[in-house]
């Protein structure tokens, strides 16, 4: 069976929110394209309390960008998003139309972060993901969304690790680029990893 995991295109990751990806808008249409063509299709949804660690606010005189060191992990610092309960964290109203199965929260411990739908960042709690679709019997996934250098990528590559046959729907995803060629190299990370590049053109036939 194959599902489709449309990764957190929430207001806050669309032109205008708190942590706006560039041209993060031009997926919708592409998720709006694809959600009948899958017979199981699951949101995720970054979704972090008030005072997450991964917000500069809540690290003293950090910036948003810089990188600090949390339980011995490298944390980067964001702008408050998604916080639960605001508009910023809802999906995109364009998704609200239906199609959408299950919405899967993640972000949602104040003190880690989580960039892949499957796991927090230190892989200690599972979200209910990965039982979702075995539960539906998927055994390939095909991702897309927000934003490919960070949650798009984690997913992608926690889907190889879980045994998933893994898509990367390439026009259906749009990055952060912190640095110059992030994106490009999330996209070889993925490849490398053995997930396969599609295009939703290639699906829709
Ligand atoms: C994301 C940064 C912080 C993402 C979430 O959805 O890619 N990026 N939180
Ligand atoms: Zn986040």
């Amino acid at each position: 069976m194959n599902g489709l995991i449309l990764v957190d295109i929430q207001n806050d990751f669309l032109p205008g929110g708190a942590l706006a990806v560039p041209r993060g808008d031009e997926v919708v249409g592409v998720a709006k394209s694809l959600i009948p063509l899958f017979d199981v299709v699951a949101a995720t949804a970054d979704y972090h309390p008030r005072g997450h660690i991964s917000f500069a606010s809540s690290h003293a005189g950090r910036r948003v960008g810089e990188v600090v060191t949390v339980a011995g992990a490298q944390q980067m610092l964001w702008p408050d998003h998604c916080v639960q309960g605001t508009p910023g964290a809802e999906l995109s109203s364009e998704l609200s139309a239906g199609g959408v199965h299950r919405i899967i929260h993640k972000g949602t411990d104040p003190a880690i972060d989580s960039y892949s739908g499957f796991f927090d960042n230190g892989h200690l709690q599972a979200t209910e993901l990965n039982r979702y679709l075995l539960s539906r019997t998927v055994d390939a996934i095909y991702i897309m969304g927000l934003a490919t250098d960070y949650c798009v990528k984690y997913t992608a590559l926690d889907g190889v690790a879980l045994g998933y046959r893994t898509y990367l729907v390439t026009d259906g995803c749009r990055g952060v680029g912190v640095r110059p060629g992030d994106i490009e190299a999330a996209i070889r990370e993925m490849v490398a990893a053995g997930v396969t590049l599609v295009s939703s053109t290639d699906l829709r036939g």
